[in-house]
Parts: C-alpha cells; structure tokens; sequence
C-alpha cells in the first residue's frame, strides 16, 4: 500500500461517507471504502430495489426516492459527476464542515502512477483511447508496467488504485462535470477544444470553460498540457499555466514553441528548433480530419514516453473506439463500420461526415420523439443507400421518399438483421456499410453496445 493510501486510510476509518448518487462511479466506489473501514451509506434520487438490496447486504445504509438528500450528517459526501455541488443540502453539509469530494477526486489523489487526463467537449474518448493505446504498446514493448484507462469513458479507475506502482500509467477520460469541483494534479493534461456544450447543466460558458481550465489548475514546470492551436478557448490556456505547452493544429504550422501539425501529408512534431516527421496521414486507419487532430492531441502528449515506431504502429492497425466509428471487417472489397453509440441525427452527422465517400448506411431504432427530420438532408447529401430499421425506420423511411429520395435507394425492414442485410446486398466492391442508426437501441436492444456487437457478430459471418 502506497503512503498516500495509508494516510487515506486512517483518515476514513470510522468516518461516516455518504455516497450522493448511486451510479456507475459511486458503486465502483463501495468495497473501496468500506475496506477502509468508511462508515458506509448511499443516497439516490430514483428507487432501485436490487440496487438498495446489495447496498444493505454490503452493511450500507441506503436513503433513496424523495427526500434522499435530507439530513445529511456525514463527515465525507462522494458526489456523483451529474450531481452539482451547489444543491442546498449539500452546500449546508460543506459549510458544517463535511467534505465534499468525488469519486475521481478520490482517485486522482491517491493514484501512485503517472497520470495522463484528457478533456475537451468532442474527440476525448478517441484521444484518451489513442493514448492509452499507445502506451500500453509502449509499456509491452520495454517490458514496464501496466497502463489502466477509466473515468469518464465509463470504467472507474478507483477499484484499480491499491494495485498501482510508480512504474504503471493512468489515462482518464475527464467531463466538465467530474472537473468542475475537483482539485487534482495531473502530470499530463490535454484539452482537445472547448466548444458550447453542456449549458443546462452549467450556468454558463464561463462556468463551462473554468471547470475545463481545473485540469491544469495545479500544473507545475514539470508538467504537461496539450492544447488545440485553432480553438480560441484552448489557446487562451496556453498562458494561463506553468506547464510545458505543446499545441497542435491541422491547419496551420507551429512556429513558435513546442506543437505537433500537418505539413501536407506529414504529422510533423517540433520543439521549437528541430522539426521531424513522427507519422503519415495516410498511417491512420480511422478516417476523418477530426481522427487525425486525435492523434496529433495524443502523440503530443506521450512524445516523451512513446517512440515514433509505437505511435505508427498505433495508427496503422487501431480501429477505433468500439462502437464509434469503428472498422469491423473488410467483406469481398465492402469496409463495414459499426457507429452504434450514434443515437441521434447530430452523431450521425458527425459520423458520416467522416468520411469522402458516400455512404450505405443503416438507420433506424428505438424512438425517443426526437426529431429525426435533419436526417433528410444528411442522408440525401451523404447517403448513396439508406437501409432503415427498428421502430423509427418506417418514420425515416416516410420522411426520405417525401423529400423525393429515390425509391430504389432506401428499403425498410423492420428486423435488424434483415436490414443489415438488405444493406451488404446493396453494397458492391469499393464500397463502405456504415451501422449509424440516429436513435437509440432500446426498441430491440439492451443498449446501442448490444446493438454493436450483433451487428459485429452479423457482418463478419458473411
Ligand atoms: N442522481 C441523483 N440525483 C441527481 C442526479 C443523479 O440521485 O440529481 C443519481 C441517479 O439516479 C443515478 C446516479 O445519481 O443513480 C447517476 O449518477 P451520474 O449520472 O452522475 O453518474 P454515474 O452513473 O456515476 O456516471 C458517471 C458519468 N455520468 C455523468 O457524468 C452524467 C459517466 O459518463 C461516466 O462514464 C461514469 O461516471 C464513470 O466515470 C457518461 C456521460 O454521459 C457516459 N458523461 C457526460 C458526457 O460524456 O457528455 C459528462
């Protein structure tokens, strides 16, 4: 057990700790504290009768459904990320002297390895994927420790910090709402933009910007934060840390100090004096420009601890985050993608958009009455077949053939398989099937990563 986990230790002994919120990152906080001896109860808005009964098997006392936030007399209050801080009760509990931290919070300051955190409001989970990939290769290569990935991607690292060691890695995945009430020291941040997002949940976007901004607030000389050239928002960091700043753009070269950019089809990292080519464009497999900035924010951020051969190594076979854009198979010259995590128009516009080449694609699912009308133009402009499913895809199929879409260019089968199908037949050599439905997946589904791997399943078997 490290020092700081010892001194963790023996300051929650005994101590009553009230989780608020019982979600993904809470629980994964509970066996945690309670082998610490933390005095364990848990707090929820919303009733979940198997969820309180393993709380109470465990000895934890579960207050939830209305009024679960009243008398809160805990000394320590583990807050959800969704929950703000400023919620009265939890504000009174802080000013009686209670302290109010979180999961991740937790984490991070008893975290004994080097940790890499990135955040941004689009590209992180891709980034903080790239990067841990790349180490993790890296750490195999040279026989060092073990690299973890978690946080805000969906994996607590908590339940991992007692078997960390100075020689292993972290890779955190931050939200602005993990962030906004942290305080934390990360050796290596990177911020891939800051762009309006979030805003009911935040009061504003200074507030937005200023929980972004906590994940360089303890920055020193020895650390270092990443930052994207071309976002106002981002550049403005670069002069408000102590940190080593290394920016990158895919527009414009870096002149001044340390960046990575694209000089034509050349991923080009310099100090500031020396300039060197660390990989190609045509390297990475994942397509879209947004793809390569990724790999420009991640190669910036473990340049010092990742070789030019790992990184190449990297871009040449990664697929993709599982269910984001991601390369299953190649099927007699047809390339299948699965953009299952795609459960509104926006994400399908953002896949699509991905790529040159005009699209097969399959959409369609579970209807949560969103409007699915700015499909029409995406799918007309971006769409060369459009496959429809599920319980919208009657809805989607209307909409196209209204908007005078071809009809031999669209069918609609109501079962998932046979619409999968219907698009492999329709796909010739050269061409790319793409699974991004624009609507969730509970319509036949457990949740869109099911959706993802039948479609997986399905496609490889031809
Ligand atoms: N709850 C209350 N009161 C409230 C709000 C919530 O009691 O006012 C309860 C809910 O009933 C639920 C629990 O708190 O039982 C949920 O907590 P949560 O949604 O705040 O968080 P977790 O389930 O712990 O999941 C969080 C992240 N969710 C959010 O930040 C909203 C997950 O990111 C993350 O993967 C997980 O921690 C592990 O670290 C999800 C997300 O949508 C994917 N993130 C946003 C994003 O990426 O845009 C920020």
């Amino acid at each position: 057990m490290n020092r700081k986990i010892e001194d963790f230790s023996k300051y929650i002994k005994g101590k009553k700790v009230s989780l608020i919120g019982a979600g993904i990152s809470n629980m994964a906080a509970v066996d945690f504290l309670l082998s610490m001896g933390a005095l364990l109860s848990a707090r929820d808005k919303q009733h979940d009768e198997n969820k309180e009964i393993f709380l109470r098997n465990k000895g934890v006392k579960t207050v939830f459904g209305e009024g679960y936030l009243d008398d809160i007399d805990e000394d320590v209050l583990l807050k959800s990320p969704g929950i703000r801080t400023d919620v009265p009760q939890i504000k009174a509990a802080r000013e009686r002297g209670a302290l109010v931290t979180s999961e991740m919070e937790v984490f991070l300051a008893l975290c004994p390895s080097k940790i890499y955190a990135v955040t941004g409001s689009d590209g992180k989970t891709t980034t903080t994927t790239l990067i841990y990939e790349m180490l993790r290769e890296e750490y195999a290569r040279q026989g060092r420790g073990k690299v973890y990935l978690g946080g805000n991607i969906g994996t607590p690292l908590l339940p991992f910090v007692c078997d960390m060691t100075e020689s292993d890695a972290a890779v955190a995945e931050l939200s602005s709402f993990q962030l906004f009430a942290m305080k934390a020291h990360i050796d290596v941040a990177v911020v891939t933009n800051v762009t309006p997002n979030h805003l009911n949940w935040h009061i504003d976007m200074d507030e937005y910007i200023a929980a972004k901004a906590k994940i360089f607030e303890s920055h020193t000389e020895n650390d270092r934060l990443v930052l994207n050239a071309e976002n106002d928002v981002t550049l403005s960091f670069a002069d408000r840390t102590k940190a080593d700043v290394v920016l990158f753009s895919s527009v414009n070269p870096i002149e001044k100090g340390k960046g990575v950019y694209l000089d034509g089809g050349h991923i080009v990292y310099t100090d500031g004096e020396n300039r060197f080519t660390m990989m190609e464009r045509s390297d990475i497999k994942i397509p879209g420009i947004h793809n390569v900035e990724n790999y420009m924010a991640a190669c910036a951020a473990v340049r010092e601890d990742v070789s030019a051969e790992t990184m190449k190594h990297v871009a040449r076979t990664f697929g993709g985050v599982a269910h984001r854009i991601e390369f299953v198979v190649e099927k007699k010259g047809v390339k299948f993608y699965n953009s299952s995590i795609d459960t509104s128009p926006t994400r399908t516009a953002a896949a699509l958009n991905a790529f040159e080449e005009k699209l097969i694609v399959i959409v369609g699912g579970y209807d949560k009455k969103i409007p699915l009308e700015p499909l029409v133009p995406l799918l007309g402009r971006r769409a060369k077949f459009v496959s429809a499913t599920g319980a919208t895809g009657e809805k989607i199929l209307r909409l196209m053939l209204d908007a005078g879409y071809p009809c031999d260019k669209i069918v609609y089968n109501k079962d998932f398989s046979a619409a999968v199908d219907a698009a492999r037949q329709a796909a010739e050599q050269g061409d790319i099937v793409i699974l991004s439905p624009a609507c969730a997946s509970f319509d036949s589904f457990k949740n869109f990563e099911a959706r993802g791997e039948y479609f997986k399943e399905l496609v490889r078997g031809y």
